[in-house]
């Protein structure tokens, strides 16, 4: 077979070259959006799909986002399609993140786009974004603390503290007295996963009792959002009727409800009165007010007639209002320096 000449072989490649349809410019398609996002932030992070040029003629472009690395359930939607119109250069998505109430380190999620429409191509830089969590809990389901302690320090844990937030309590069962300031801001500084919240422990010279106060982190739900504290009384309980100071008093069966109770009262020797209103439980469980609704301390000198102002917590006085009537009992102790009390109990009924 004779040899065709090279000056005709590459006439034939020019040829042929001629002859092939024009290539269509390909668009390319890039995935944009935060490197770092919250959840719990108000408003869901925006991810961009951006072509390298603007879909022409009558066709759009399409593709795929997903998951490539990371925990899909941490997003409030499925990834799928995305179709840039023709004559559109960016299309902007939202991506919302489910908002947990489980405490957890930040987390990394790899985003990519793939799958392109005929005629486009994908840029192949993933886009990998840290999801911050905005959770913290108690650390321990209760705490026990001597009242002559002076505080109560409160564990807590975040599993990500890359910033700085803020909480604080509320008291949703038992005795709020003896603990302060309760509602006052709790910080949880960047970088303490374990951050604190401490509260004064009233350490008084009277018996009553041990206190469990459950408190509340404000916002927060979840068991792990409450904790019992535990006060344990650390004063002695004398039950020396011939030493123990005498007090008199006198309130009628039925007390006015009114804001401020008030009646005077007296004690035999110097005397530290406390005296406290104490709803019925089945009362105060209906109500879901703590059992005792005022409570005050006062002292007395020798044989000194003084008024005790009882001042009803504005919560508990509105649900009795609403009430009607209900039964109480006023609680009167009467102490001396070394502790030796006598308590007088009278049954009352508060009427509008
Ligand atoms: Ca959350
Ligand atoms: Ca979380
Ligand atoms: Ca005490």
């Amino acid at each position: 077979m004779a040899r065709k000449p090279p000056v005709l072989l590459a006439l034939v490649a020019v040829l042929a070259l001629g002859a092939a349809p024009a290539r269509a410019e390909t668009t390319t398609l890039r995935l944009e959006g935060p490197t770092s996002v919250a959840e719990g932030s108000p408003g869901a992070p925006r991810l961009r799909v951006v072509a390298s040029r603007i879909v022409r003629g009558s066709g759009e472009a399409s593709a795929t986002i997903e998951v490539a690395d990371g925990d899909p359930s941490d997003l409030r939607t499925t990834l799928g399609r995305v179709v840039l119109p023709a004559g559109h250069f960016s299309v902007t998505i939202p991506l919302p993140l489910v908002d947990d109430d489980v405490v957890e380190p930040a987390k990394q999620l790899v985003l990519r786009i793939v799958d392109p429409s005929p005629g486009a191509a994908v840029a192949p830089e993933p886009l990998t974004m840290t999801v911050h969590d905005d959770d913290y809990e108690f650390a321990v389901p209760e705490v026990t603390v001597r009242e002559d302690a002076g505080t109560v320090v409160l564990p807590l844990r975040r599993g990500d503290a890359t910033r700085a937030d803020m909480t604080s309590l509320r008291v949703i069962g038992g005795s709020a007295d003896g603990l302060s300031p309760v509602g006052a801001p709790v910080p949880l500084p960047a970088g303490d996963t374990a951050p604190t919240a401490t509260l004064a422990v009233a350490n008084d010279a009277v018996w009553h009792g041990d206190r469990r106060t459950v408190l509340l982190l404000n916002h927060r739900r979840g068991p792990a959002a409450g904790i019992v504290v535990h006060v344990i009384d650390d004063d002695p309980r004398w039950t020396a009727p011939w030493i123990a100071p005498r007090a008199t008093f006198h309130v009628g069966n039925t007390l006015p409800l009114r804001r401020q109770l008030r009646f005077a009262a007296s004690c035999d020797k110097a005397c530290l009165l406390t005296a406290d209103l104490r709803l019925d439980p089945g009362i105060a469980g209906a109500l879901h007010v703590e059992r005792v609704v005022a409570e005050r301390s006062v002292r007395l000198a020798a044989g000194a007639r003084r008024s005790v102002d009882l001042r009803l917590d504005r919560r508990a006085l509105k649900r009795l209002r609403a009430r009607g009537r209900a039964a109480a009992r006023l609680v009167v102790v009467a102490s001396d320096e070394h502790g030796h009390d006598r308590t007088v109990i009278e049954h009352v009924t508060l009427v509008p």
